[in-house]
């Protein structure tokens, strides 16, 4: 799940892979807590625990009650869910997000941030997404959104205590000044924002001042951090959150993209979370050089354990990792109705429908291996990797067939049909970057088929992975590979994820 040691002492980034972008940070003791957006997919918020920065693991998901998250069927996919900040005041956790299309702030508490985390609070008077929390030494809280602007908020009451006030806002014509963190860090105010749109030319910077409301006078070497216009292999680098090691050191957790294949280059994993150290040069933060492979940091590091390969369904509540599109139904999706086994039904959406009854988890790796072993005797369904709903490759099965489709934006196609002995079948894809050819090479080729009784792989199409890429689909969020159900019920016995990659 997490960035791991390598046999040459450094660690590799980005230190949560996948999909897993915004990440907001902060420490308690000796224990350090990260969200990250979710967008349509339900339970949201995923939580993550670490003791050391590099190894994380997921603890559960702030928004995993219905009551808690509402993100209704004509909600788009890459709306729902932005960009949470997760702070510690007063004994509690608080998380404030945005839910767009629908719930609009909200703002949520925990005393353990594995949960339960409070039903929302309504913020009706905070504009706009990107929320951020601060309380100043006289216990005034400070919310600060995109844009960039600023004002009082109760937080107990979630009502606004001064209307919103422009503040600094970046370079001077910068697109999308967005994502803020105001943070009191010895004698001055930082005001951290990103800047430059979530794409190739994303940037952060920071401006400082004597009051959390400003005057804010902007770091002499802004943007403090940016990939733009370089070959880094991460781009996208921005939206950071900055966090303070019990030993007195600094760093940054950040979005980053790991883009593939010839020009412009697709990433098809989403924005996920990379780790970057910080040193503070006259009062101003200097970030270190963010790379793949990542100098281990001076503090020992503890691994946590790894979820396993195997998901076999013999637990009543599924791990954390298994998200769903927009809501998860009982009546429709469990582990009690055949034991041992995850059940699904068709509510009548197929994968291009916003219902559509799907269970998966985030591909994390460029490399991967995924196998089901799918009993469809009474419906149609299968195994998918989703963009979202105009953009996924499934292969699936029926009584007496498989089928491999494409979905790449308004066209369907089938691309693959083989019969079927009578009984469960494995199914899977294998994922691997696209050897070189030219320029327009994509990043990488899905691979979907059967495995024979013989434990042989039998590829019955492979496809290219570019139109399942946040370049071509668009939106904010990255691929999704699961199980899920077109017709009737279908059962999974387990699903196995495999990699050989650390990332
Ligand atoms: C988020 C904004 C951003 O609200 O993308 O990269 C938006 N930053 O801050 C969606 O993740």
């Amino acid at each position: 799940m997490s960035g791991q040691h390598q046999a040459d002492g450094t660690v590799a980034n980005p230190v949560i892979p996948g999909f897993h972008p915004d990440p907001s940070i902060c420490r308690v003791g000796d224990d350090y807590y990260l969200v990250c957006s979710s967008f349509e997919y339900f339970p949201g918020i995923p939580v993550f625990h670490s003791r050391d920065l590099v190894n994380w693991s997921q603890i559960g998901n702030a928004l995993d009650r219905p009551s808690q998250l509402r993100l209704p069927r004509d909600m788009p996919s890459s709306a729902g869910i932005y960009a949470p900040t997760l702070r510690h005041h007063n004994g509690r956790f608080w998380l404030i997000v945005t839910n767009v299309g629908a719930a609009g702030n909200v703002l949520f508490t925990a005393t353990d941030p594995a949960g339960p985390w409070s039903d929302p609070l309504p913020l009706p008077g905070v504009p706009g997404i990107d929320p951020d929390l601060a309380w100043d030494e006289d216990g005034t809280c400070w919310c600060t959104v995109a844009g960039i602007s600023q004002l009082r908020l109760d937080p107990v009451t979630g009502e606004n205590l001064s209307e919103p006030e422009r503040t600094w806002s970046g370079a001077p014509g910068a697109q999308a000044p967005e994502a803020p963190h105001l943070y009191r860090i010895g004698d001055y105010w930082y005001l951290l924002i990103a800047e430059g749109g979530t794409e190739r030319g994303h940037c952060v910077s920071i401006a400082r001042g004597d009051s959390p409301t400003g005057p804010f006078e902007p770091c002499p070497a802004n943007p403090i951090l940016t990939h733009r216009s370089t070959h880094h292999p991460i781009q996208n680098t921005g939206h950071a959150d900055l966090v303070q090691a019990p030993d007195g050191s600094w760093c940054l957790v950040l979005l980053g993209a790991r883009p593939g294949g010839g020009t412009p280059g697709w990433h098809v994993l989403g924005r996920e979370t990379f780790l970057v150290p910080v040193s503070w040069v006259d009062g101003w933060p200097v970030v270190g050089d963010l790379e793949l492979e990542m100098p281990a940091p001076g503090w020992p590091l503890a691994p946590v354990p790894q979820v396993p390969t195997r998901e076999d369904f013999d637990q009543a509540e599924l791990h954390p990792q298994w998200i769903s599109v927009r809501e998860r139904r009982a009546e429709l999706c469990g582990t009690e109705e055949r034991a041992g086994w995850l059940t699904l039904h068709a509510a009548g959406g197929s994968l291009d429908e916003p219902d559509a009854v799907f269970v998966g988890r985030r591909q994390q790796h460029r490399s991967c291996r995924v196998r089901t072993l799918v009993d469809a005797y009474a419906g149609r369904g299968g195994l998918a990797v989703r963009l979202d709903e105009q953009h996924h490759y499934e292969i699936e099965a029926d009584a007496g067939e498989v089928r491999v489709f494409a979905r790449i934006g308004p066209l369907r196609t089938e691309v693959a049909v083989r019969s079927l002995p009578v009984g469960p079948v494995v199914l899977g894809v294998d994922i691997a970057p696209a050897p070189p050819q030219d320029a327009r090479t994509g990043p990488d080729l899905l691979s979907f088929g059967v495995e024979e009784p013989d434990g042989t792989f039998t590829v019955l199409g492979t496809l290219d992975g570019r139109y399942l890429s946040t370049e071509v689909a668009g939106g904010f969020t990255g691929r999704v590979i699961g199980m899920y159900a077109a017709s009737g019920t279908v059962h999974f016995d387990w699903f196995d994820y495999e990699t050989e990659q650390p990332r």
